[in-house]
């Protein structure tokens, strides 16, 4: 009959929308959260910061803790190769703030943050496939001059 064909049609139509609507588990993925805070005597609070192998994204929070404005104390947190540093600081520093001081296109910049002043946050994420496991990177602040005493190693791995 029409009726019982119809049904059978529109149960296997429920199972075909059941298996397309059902993504596959991603159980690979893990975002790992990482935290750094800089303040008004331009320094971070962390030397180093560490993602663990198994990370599939990685998302890094700065929070400002000072109260000065982003024209006099801003901060970023930018990722980079450990031998790109001094070139990507100086780059920074020379495209100026309206491009957060990072060289707009800048390939070497792995990732950053936005610039922020005192008493704000921000945060980035970026897939780990970025890094090699093992590899030499450091972040820093690409706020002119604070390089000098804002940067540390980061560990992937
Ligand atoms: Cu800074």
């Amino acid at each position: 009959m029409d009726l019982r064909r119809s049904s059978l049609s529109a149960l296997a139509l429920t199972a075909a929308w059941l298996c397309g609507g059902i993504a596959p588990v991603q159980a690979a993925d893990k975002v790992c959260k990482l935290e750094i805070a800089g303040n008004d005597l331009m320094q971070f609070d962390k030397k180093e910061l560490t993602a663990p192998a198994d990370c599939t994204q990685i998302e890094v929070t700065l929070t400002h803790t000072g109260k000065l404005p982003m024209a006099a104390m801003g901060h970023d947190w930018a990722l980079v190769k450990s031998d790109d540093l001094t070139a990507v600081a100086n780059a920074g520093a020379a495209a100026g703030l309206q491009s957060n001081y990072i060289q707009p296109g800048d390939k070497r910049v792995i990732a950053a943050t936005k610039m922020i002043g005192g008493g704000q946050s921000t945060s980035v994420t970026f897939p780990a496939s970025l890094l090699m496991k093992g590899g030499s990177y450091m972040y820093l602040c690409t706020f002119p001059g604070h390089n000098a005493l804002m940067r540390g190693k980061f560990n992937f791995g």
